[in-house]
C-alpha cells in the first residue's frame, strides 16, 4: 500500500520521523491506508513555508479575479472527480455512498461560491469629516491561517476553510482529523494541479496534540480556525490568546426541533427523523433534542419508535443502507456511556441504546438508533452532545416554555421550530438564541448563508460573505491631499 504524504511548500513529503498511521475503514475495520504521521518538526516546516509564501510570495498581490479564477479551477476539478471523492469520503467515514456524493456537491460549490466572490468587494470610501482628505477602507488577507477539521464531514469541513483563505489571498495550512484525512489529501492534490503556488496551501497530518496545538501556538500562524469539540477548541483558544491570533470556532451544538401540535405531523415526523438519525447523530447541527408539545406527545412518539424499528444499519456502498456505523469504538464507548447516563438519570428508553445484532454488522462500529423520552433540561443526556445516534424527547404545554427550554443550554448553533402558524413561528425564531434556525425544515445550509453558533457553540461565521470576511482584516487609509505644519509643538 502506498504511503499518503504531507504537502509542504510544493513538495509532497513523508513525515521527518519517517512515521505512518493506518486508517481504517469503520464499517469493517479493514486497512484502508497507510498516510504520513507528522509532528511539530513537520509542522514547524509547514508554517515556515506558508509564511515564507504569503510574505515574500506573490499570492496576495494576485488580483483578486485571478484567484478567484483558481478557485473557480479547484471547484471544476472536485467536479470531474467527484464519485472518486464520494468514495473515498464514504470508506474513510462510513457514511452512505449518496450522502457522500451530495457532500462533494456541496463542496464543489462552496468553491465556485468563494470564487466568484473574490473579486466582489472594491473597498470603500469614506466621507471624510476632514477638509483636504481622502479616506478608504479595504480588505486584506490576514496572513498565515491554521485550519483543524474534524471528522464527521471531513472534506466539507476542509472546503468551508480553504475556499475563502485562499479567495481572500492567504496562505495556508490545513490539519484534517488524524483519522478521516484521505479526501483532504486527494482534495490538495486537486488543488496543485489547479496551479496554485508552492507554499500557499500546505497540508499537515497527524496527531491534534502535536500538530493541532502548535498551529494553534505559534507566533507565525495569524489566524487559527477550527471545527471540533468544546474542550479541544478550548485548549484551540487558550494557545490562540499567545499571539492573539484571530480565531474562529465551532464547536458543535445540542440543537432544539420544537414540534407544536399544529404542525403538518407526517412531515415533521419524517423531518424529526431525519434530524437525529442522518449520518447516525455525527452531525453538529443534529437535531438530538426533540421538545413536542404534550397535546400530540405521545402519538408523536410512537410514530418515531415505529419509524425507527425500521431504520437500516449497513454498508455505506449498498442502496438499501439509510445510515452507516460510528466513526470509531472510541467514538461509540461515548455514545453507549450516555444511554447509561441517560437510564441512570430517569429517562425513558423506549427503542434502542445498544449494539445491534446483525451478523453483517459486527465488525463496525455500530450503534443502535435510541430514543429517550422523560427527558428534562436538567440531565446531561439533554444538554451534553452525544454526537450519536440518540434523540431525547422533552414536553412542553405553552410557547413560552418551548422557548425557555429550548434556550436553557450552553450550545447555540441550530433549532427548528414545526407550526402551520407562521406568527408563532416568527415569534419562536427570534426568541432562539442560536446561529441557524430553520422554520418546517430541519438542516439546510448552503454556501451563500453564514453557519456558526451563538454562546458555546463557537466564534465567527463561515459560508457566506461572512465566511470570506473572516480571512480579512480591515485597513483604513487616509490621506492628507493637503499636508500643512500643525505649530503645536
Ligand atoms: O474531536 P476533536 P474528537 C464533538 C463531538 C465528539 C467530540 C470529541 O461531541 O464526540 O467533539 O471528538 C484536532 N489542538 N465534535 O475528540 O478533538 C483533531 O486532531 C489542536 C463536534 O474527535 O475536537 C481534529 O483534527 N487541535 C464537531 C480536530 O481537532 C487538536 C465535530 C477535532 O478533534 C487538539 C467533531 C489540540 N490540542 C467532534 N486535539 C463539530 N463541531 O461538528 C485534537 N485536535
Amino acid at each position: 500500500m502506498n504511503q499518503k504524504q504531507m504537502f509542504i511548500n510544493g513538495q509532497w513529503l513523508s513525515a521527518e520521523s519517517g512515521q505512518t498511521r493506518t486508517i481504517i475503514n469503520p464499517f469493517n475495520q479493514q486497512v484502508i491506508a497507510e498516510v504520513a504521521e507528522g509532528n511539530e518538526k513537520d509542522t514547524q516546516y509547514a508554517i515556515d513555508a506558508a509564511r515564507q509564501a504569503f510574505d515574500k510570495g506573490d499570492w496576495r498581490h494576485t488580483p483578486a479575479l485571478e484567484r478567484g479564477k483558481l478557485v473557480s479551477k479547484i471547484a471544476e476539478l472536485i467536479e470531474r472527480d467527484k464519485q472518486e471523492l464520494a468514495e473515498l469520503e464514504t470508506l474513510d467515514t462510513g457514511k452512505t455512498l449518496t450522502e457522500s456524493i451530495a457532500d462533494m456537491e456541496d463542496i464543489a460549490e462552496v468553491f465556485r461560491y468563494y470564487g466568484g466572490l473574490a473579486d466582489k468587494d472594491g473597498g470603500e470610501v469614506i466621507e471624510s469629516p476632514i477638509p483636504d482628505s481622502r479616506s478608504k477602507v479595504v480588505r486584506e488577507p490576514v496572513g498565515v491561517c491554521g485550519q483543524i477539521t474534524p471528522w464527521n464531514y471531513p472534506l466539507l469541513q476542509a472546503a468551508w476553510k480553504i475556499a475563502p483563505a485562499l479567495a481572500a489571498g492567504n496562505t495556508l495550512i490545513i490539519k484534517p482529523s488524524e483519522i478521516t484525512p484521505l479526501t483532504t489529501i486527494k482534495v490538495t492534490e486537486l488543488i496543485e494541479e489547479a496551479g496554485v503556488p508552492a507554499g500557499v496551501a500546505n497540508l499537515i497530518l497527524g496527531s491534534g496534540a502535536k500538530t493541532g496545538q502548535m498551529l494553534a501556538e505559534s507566533h507565525l500562524v495569524d489566524l487559527i480556525s477550527f471545527t471540533g469539540g468544546i474542550e479541544t477548541g478550548r485548549k484551540v483558544m487558550t494557545a490562540a490568546s499567545s499571539n492573539f491570533k484571530k480565531i474562529a470556532l465551532e464547536l458543535g451544538g445540542k440543537n432544539p426541533n420544537i414540534v407544536f401540535d399544529d404542525a403538518e405531523f407526517d412531515t415533521a415526523v419524517d423531518q424529526a427523523m431525519n434530524a437525529i438519525f442522518f449520518h447516525s447523530g455525527q452531525v453538529c447541527s443534529a437535531g438530538a433534542r426533540l421538545l413536542v408539545q404534550e397535546t400530540i406527545h405521545d402519538e408523536f412518539v410512537a410514530a418515531l419508535v415505529e419509524r425507527t424499528k425500521q431504520i437500516k444499519l449497513g454498508n455505506g456502498f449498498e442502496d438499501t443502507t439509510q445510515s452507516g456505523p460510528l466513526i470509531s469504538e472510541e467514538h461509540r464507548e461515548k455514545v453507549e456511556n450516555y444511554v447509561t447516563i441517560g437510564i441512570n438519570e430517569g429517562a425513558e428508553l423506549e427503542i434502542g441504546g445498544k449494539r445491534p445484532k446483525g451478523a453483517d454488522l459486527q465488525q463496525g462500529f455500530f450503534f443502535e438508533p435510541t430514543i429517550f423520552t422523560n427527558c428534562h433540561t436538567s440531565m446531561r443526556i439533554v444538554q451534553e452532545e452525544t454526537f450519536g445516534p440518540i434523540l431525547t424527547i422533552e414536553r412542553f404545554e405553552t410557547e413560552e416554555q418551548a422557548i425557555q427550554l429550548a434556550n436553557d443550554s450552553k450550545y447555540g448553533l441550530a433549532g427548528a421550530v414545526w407550526t402551520k402558524d407562521i406568527r408563532k413561528a416568527e415569534r419562536v425564531s427570534s426568541e432562539l438564541r442560536m446561529g441557524t434556525v430553520w422554520i418546517n425544515d430541519f438542516h439546510p445550509y448552503f454556501a451563500q448563508a453564514p453557519w456558526g453558533g451563538y454562546k458555546s457553540s463557537g466564534i465567527g461565521r463561515e459560508l457566506g460573505k461572512l465566511g470570506l470576511e473572516e480571512y480579512t482584516e480591515v485597513k483604513h487609509v487616509f490621506e492628507n491631499t493637503n499636508p500643512q505644519p500643525l505649530q503645536w509643538f
